[in-house]
């Protein structure tokens, strides 16, 4: 673990709470079980349509059905990572967010990049960086205790920043000051999210009991507007990917390894309350 601010990494009760939550859910089969697929752990949701012979089959083994779950999430990560633009071998990456390092994992295979992984939970760092470094590859994939919010790092270091599914813990205005500070002139933020439909007003309950589950603030689909504006971000695309991520949570609901948050996306998706986009944009 590479721990360069220790004592900054959190710094309000909130955050730490947070990093508490992710330092102690770590019997979490909805993403060992996934992740020993092909030893690449995730922790975001799944896009795609699940194969047909898993669906239509009257008993499914559970591993046929988990299995499809870790290939649509993984199709999730190929989209994120499809939407960086050109990245070379002698860019550096910035995944804000890591978690146990699935999308920085795949990030360096497939552009032999450098990746920094940043995240505030020292569990979800050394189970990283143990990925890492069981391929070989701690030289060029590391990942630090630090908060996204600060991030320690230079000016204008990164290519390419990303955010699988981790802007619903942070302000979104001090997030993206940061990556406006750490992006060069034209580099690229990708985000992908879950919020919430703010033009049909507050959120609704299932939106909030997915706040609750997570102990997270799902933000409204205009605040990411608005922050990125505000920090000279620049959308170049932005996609609902809504009705491609709920075969996913229909599969989930039927395994063995769902955690009973299923309906609740399921419902919010559906009555229209709660977007899964992604986001593209530049830096001014
Ligand atoms: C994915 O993580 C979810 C989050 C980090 C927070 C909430 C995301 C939203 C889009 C609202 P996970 O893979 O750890 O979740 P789970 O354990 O449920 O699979
Ligand atoms: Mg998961």
């Amino acid at each position: 673990m590479t721990q360069t601010n220790a004592g900054q990494v959190t710094t309000t009760d909130y955050q730490r709470d947070v990093a508490n939550y992710w330092n102690t859910h770590t019997n979490d089969p909805v993403n060992l079980e996934l992740g020993k697929v092909d030893d690449i752990y995730h922790h975001h949701y799944g896009l795609g349509d699940p194969d047909a012979a898993v669906l239509q089959a009257d008993d499914v083994p559970d591993e046929e059905i988990i299995k499809e779950l870790h290939r649509l999430e993984t199709a999730q990560a190929d989209v994120l990572l499809d939407n960086l633009g050109t990245i070379r071998s002698e860019h550096r990456v910035l995944d804000a967010g890591s978690g146990r390092g699935g999308t920085s994992i795949m990030a360096h295979a497939w552009f032999g990049c450098r990746v920094d992984g940043v995240t505030i939970s020292d569990y979800q760092a050394d189970f990283a960086n143990d990925q890492a470094e069981r391929r070989g590859w701690s030289d060029r994939v590391q990942f630090h205790l630090r908060n996204m919010l600060d991030t320690g790092f230079a000016d204008g270091q990164f290519q390419a920043v990303w955010t699988n599914e981790t802007t619903m813990y942070v302000d979104l205005f001090d997030l993206y000051r940061e990556f406006r500070r750490v992006l060069p002139r034209s580099g690229r933020y990708v985000c992908i999210t879950g919020c919430y439909n703010d033009v049909l007003g507050e959120k609704s309950p299932s939106v909030r009991q997915i706040d609750e589950h997570y102990i997270c603030n799902v933000h409204g689909r205009s605040t990411y507007f608005q922050a990125l504006a505000a920090n000279d971000l620049v959308p170049i695309k932005v996609l609902d990917l809504t009705p491609q991520t709920i075969p996913y949570w229909e599969l989930r609901r039927q395994s063995s390894v769902k955690t009973g948050i299923e309906e609740a996306f399921l419902q919010a998706y559906r009555e229209g309350s709660f977007h899964y986009l992604l986001i593209v944009a530049d830096r001014l």
